[in-house]
């Protein structure tokens, strides 16, 4: 058994981001536009998937989680990813000024393709960005060796690309043509 299958708290948050990002309809929920799932429907729904998850716990999931990845909403009925879907939500962002540079962590082996089509969004709702590149390399080291790409955001910006930063601090973009991105020296 892996770790992660012996810490409750990360086998809540990776059913949690598996129910409110990617396949609601696997464990029978439905999502409003905005990406909010009724809490006690998500808690029968991980019931019957094994887990015994429990109101208090998915407190604790979410005030406790490493990236602040969920939000439950003001009433406490409702729970949502704040970002990383792969299904079309509508997170009520809006456009704001990015900083200069923003930095996205990849893994060496995505650099080809990515030199000749820039940043694509893939699965995901978005192109991720992270504010330091201390967070990208750990991004990137999720897909083999990290490498970190500058993004100059702030002209791209200029250019008429919209930014969003969700609410845990994930800047998101659509895509980023090579012409924005800083690659390091071979
Ligand atoms: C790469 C995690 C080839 C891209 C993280 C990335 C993040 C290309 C991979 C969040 C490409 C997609 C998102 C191109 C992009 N050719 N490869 N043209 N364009 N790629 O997982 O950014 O823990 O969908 O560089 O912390 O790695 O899940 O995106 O390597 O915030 O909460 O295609 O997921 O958060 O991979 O990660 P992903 P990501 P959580």
């Amino acid at each position: 058994m892996s770790c992660c299958e012996r810490n409750p708290i990360i086998r809540f948050s990776k059913f949690l981001s598996q129910v409110l990002r990617h396949r609601p309809q696997r464990y029978g929920l439905t999502l409003d536009k905005h990406g909010w799932a009724q809490i006690d429907d998500l808690i029968v729904a991980a019931n019957r998937a094994g887990l015994a998850l429990t109101y208090p716990m998915l407190q604790q999931v979410v005030a406790e989680d490493d990236k602040q990845r969920f939000a439950i909403r003001q009433d406490g009925h409702a729970i949502r990813a704040c970002q990383g879907h792969s299904i079309p939500i509508d997170l009520e962002l809006v456009a704001i000024q990015p900083p200069l540079q923003l930095f996205h962590g990849t893994a060496e082996g995505f650099l080809p393709s990515i030199r000749a089509q820039g940043l694509l969004r893939r699965s995901r709702q978005y192109v991720h960005l992270s504010p330091d590149v201390q967070t990208a390399i750990t991004v990137g080291r999720r897909h083999g060796v990290p490498v970190v790409l500058t993004v100059q955001s702030d002209s791209m910006h200029r250019d008429g690309h919209p930014f969003y930063r969700s609410e845990n601090g994930v800047w998101l973009v659509d895509s980023v043509p090579v012409a924005y991105l800083v690659f390091p020296d071979p």
